[in-house]
C-alpha cells in the first residue's frame, strides 16, 4: 500500500496519541495503586507513613554507596588486568608494604560504617520507640487468621479472614483492620498459637507475633486508602492466606465506624475483655 504524505503523517500522528495516551495512562494507573504488590514491582513499596519514608530513603542511600563501591573495586581490577599482566608488566616489583596505604584502606572503611551506622541507629530508634499515641489496636496472629482489638475504642474485637471472593486475590479480607489517618496508631502484637508476624510494607512495619509475648510497634498512616499486609512468619499450612488488610479513613469515618463496630461485634466484647476486666480488678 502506498501512502501519501499527509496521510502517512496523519497515521504517524494518529500512532503518537495512541502511544501517548497508553503512557499516560499507564502512569496514572501506577499513581493510583498505592498499599499492595504491583506488577513487574522492582522497588518497595511506596511509603504511607514517615518511617516507611525514612525506610525508602536509607535503602537509596545504601544502594547508591554500594553501586559506587562496587564500580570503584571494578576499576582497580580492570587496572590490575591490563597494566599488570606478564606481557604488559614482564618484571613485577617486588613491593609487599606500603604503611600510608595500609593506613587508608583501614580507615576509609572504617569511615563509611561509621557513617552508615549514624541513620541505621537513627532508624531503629524510630520504628521502636512508640511516641505518644493516639489509639492502640491488638493484633492476635492465629493460624490461620488475624483477630483485632480495640481496647480503647468500646472494646470490641473481631476476626479478619481471607475473602475468596474479593480484590485484590490473597490480600482481601472480610473484616479490615480501620484505622483513623494521621493519628499514631500502637499496635501491640501477639501469637495465639504459634509465631506469626505482622507486616504492612507501605507503612513499613514488621513485628513477630510470639506467643506469651506482648510486641509493640506503631505507625501513622498519612493518607486514607487500603493498605495490605501479609503474615510474614511460616506458621503453618496457611500460612500464605492470612493477609492483614488496613483500611485508613477520616476521624469522622472511624468514629462512625466505632459506633457500628461496637453494635456488630458485642458478642466479642463479654468474653475476652470481661475476663481480662476480672482480672484486673
Ligand atoms: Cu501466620
Amino acid at each position: 500500500m502506498k501512502l501519501s504524505r499527509g496521510r502517512m503523517s496523519r497515521v504517524l500522528m494518529g500512532m503518537g496519541v495512541a502511544a501517548a495516551t497508553f503512557v499516560m495512562s499507564g502512569v496514572a494507573m501506577a499513581a493510583e495503586i498505592m498499599g499492595q504488590p504491583q506488577e513487574w514491582e522492582y522497588k518497595l513499596q511506596k511509603a504511607a507513613t514517615p518511617i516507611m519514608e525514612n525506610i525508602i530513603w536509607f535503602h537509596n542511600f545504601l544502594l547508591w554507596l554500594i553501586t559506587a563501591i562496587v564500580l570503584f573495586v571494578l576499576v582497580l581490577i580492570v587496572v590490575v588486568i591490563f597494566k599488570f599482566n606478564a606481557k604488559a608488566n614482564p618484571v613485577p616489583s617486588k613491593t609487599t608494604h606500603h604503611t600510608l596505604i595500609e593506613v587508608i584502606w583501614t580507615i576509609v572503611p572504617v569511615l563509611i560504617l561509621v557513617g552508615i551506622s549514624v541513620p541505621s541507629f537513627r532508624l531503629l530508634f524510630s520504628e521502636l520507640d512508640v511516641p505518644k499515641s493516639d489509639l492502640t489496636i491488638k493484633a492476635t496472629g492465629k493460624q490461620w487468621y488475624w483477630t483485632y482489638s480495640y481496647p480503647d475504642n468500646g472494646k470490641f474485637e473481631f476476626d479478619s479472614l481471607l475473602a475468596t471472593d474479593k480484590q485484590p486475590r490473597l490480600l482481601a479480607v472480610d473484616n479490615e483492620l480501620v484505622v483513623p489517618v494521621n493519628k499514631v496508631v500502637r499496635v501491640q502484637v501477639i501469637g495465639a498459637d504459634v509465631i506469626h508476624s505482622f507486616a504492612v510494607p507501605a507503612f513499613g512495619i514488621k513485628i513477630d507475633a510470639v506467643p506469651g509475648r506482648l510486641n509493640e510497634t506503631w505507625f501513622k498512616a498519612e493518607q486514607t486508602g487500603m493498605f495490605y499486609g501479609q503474615c510474614s512468619e511460616l506458621c503453618g499450612k496457611d500460612h500464605a492466606y492470612m493477609p492483614i488488610a488496613v483500611r485508613v479513613v477520616t476521624e469522622d469515618e472511624f468514629k462512625k465506624w466505632v459506633a457500628d463496630a461496637q453494635k456488630k461485634y458485642a458478642s466479642a466484647r463479654n468474653s475476652t475483655f470481661a475476663s481480662i476486666e476480672a482480672v484486673a480488678h
